[in-house]
């Protein structure tokens, strides 16, 4: 399983959600703010299993391809549970 750290600009944001959800992936949005502008910009949390990695990377709206550009982390997850 992957996790997924997107940070998006704020206006693609919604966008973006919208397309991964309708794709049958979980999403969490977080408020951020950004080091260097100190603006406010929006991370985007998508824990994705392997097989279906590359496919919420190519979403309709792909993730790369959002208005301002995207800073992508993509993280091995060792567990993930649900107590
Ligand atoms: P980006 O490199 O596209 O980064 C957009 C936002 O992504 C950053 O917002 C920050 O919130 C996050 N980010 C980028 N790299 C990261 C990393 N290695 N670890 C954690 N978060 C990361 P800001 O920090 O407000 O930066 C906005 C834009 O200002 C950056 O766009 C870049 O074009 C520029 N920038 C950032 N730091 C800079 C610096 N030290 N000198 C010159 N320009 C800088």
């Amino acid at each position: 399983m992957k996790l997924i750290i997107g940070i998006v600009q704020d206006e693609d944001a919604s966008r973006l959600i919208s397309q991964l959800m309708n794709d049958g992936f979980g999403v969490t949005k977080l408020a951020t703010t950004g080091g260097f502008l100190r603006a406010g910009n929006t991370t985007l949390l998508v824990g994705v299993e392997d097989d279906r990695f590359q496919n919420a990377m190519d979403t309709p709206y792909p993730i790369e391809v959002v208005v301002g550009g995207a800073t992508v982390f993509v993280l091995t997850v060792d567990q993930f549970m649900k107590l």
